[in-house]
């Protein structure tokens, strides 16, 4: 048996590089508060890493509007996010990031980030981090979003890399959901109740090592017959 490498990390953005989550929150609370939804924090944790259309059909739960409307919503709540990103900086991006980049580049990793943002250029550009990495695929990039696994598998094929070659980080269960269909193993970014289905949970990037990485992916388990002739 051959074992697998560690080639290639892809990192979520919001919720693992900088704390967009937290403007998306804000954002579509100001847009619930608008328009007489309810809106709460649990509910806001739901829409981690869940694509601003689908973000909108959550919070109505159920309440039908035409399609004007709801492209207006969209347009409004991305506007009150681009004003607020417009004060991000890089003292934005969470602890850990920049010394883990630079390991990865040292250690000849491919890295690439897989957002379902359709911000995620502007993001990165204000963190100021957008040419440390080798590929960036986001809310543009494939039409199933997460949890489907195409953005996670469309980064991996950009890089050159086998998924199984892959390590993930993600802060939401949809972006673990869709890192683990794509045959990725994942490090969850977060709380244990909220990244539960991950193969590592980590508090934050800072306390992550490579050598864990390396092992993740070297341990991994052969796909059981069943699943590589299904
Ligand atoms: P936008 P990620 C996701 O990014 C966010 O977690 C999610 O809250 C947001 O609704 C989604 O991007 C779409 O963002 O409105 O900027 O297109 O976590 O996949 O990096
Ligand atoms: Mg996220």
């Amino acid at each position: 048996m051959t074992t697998m490498t560690l080639q290639a990390l892809i990192f979520d953005l919001d919720g693992v590089l900088t704390d967009t989550a937290e403007l998306h929150y804000r954002t579509w609370q100001r847009v619930a508060e608008e328009e007489g939804f309810a809106f709460s924090r649990s509910l806001g944790d739901q829409l981690r890493g869940v694509s601003r259309r689908a973000s909108l059909e959550a919070i109505l739960a159920g309440r039908v509007l035409s399609e004007a409307q709801m492209t207006a919503l969209q347009a409004r709540k991305n506007d009150h996010f681009l004003t607020m990103l417009n004060h991000m900086t890089p003292a934005d991006l969470l602890p850990g990031v920049l010394p883990l980049l630079d390991d990865a580049r040292a250690s000849g990793l491919r890295t690439a980030v897989a957002s379902a943002s359709q911000n995620a250029h502007a993001v990165l550009d204000r963190l100021g981090i957008r040419p440390r990495f080798d590929v960036i695929c986001d809310g543009h990039s494939v039409l199933h979003s997460k949890p489907a696994p195409d953005l996670f598998l469309l980064a991996a094929t950009r890089l050159n890399v086998p998924p199984s070659a892959c390590v993930v980080f993600e802060d939401a269960a949809a972006g673990i959901v869709g890192a683990r269909a794509a045959g990725m193993m994942v490090v969850g970014v977060g709380p244990p109740s909220r990244v539960d289905g991950a193969n590592l949970v980590v508090s934050s990037l800072a306390n992550v090592r490579l050598a864990d990485l390396q092992r993740l992916v070297a341990d991994r388990q052969p796909p059981a017959a069943e699943e590589m002739y299904a």
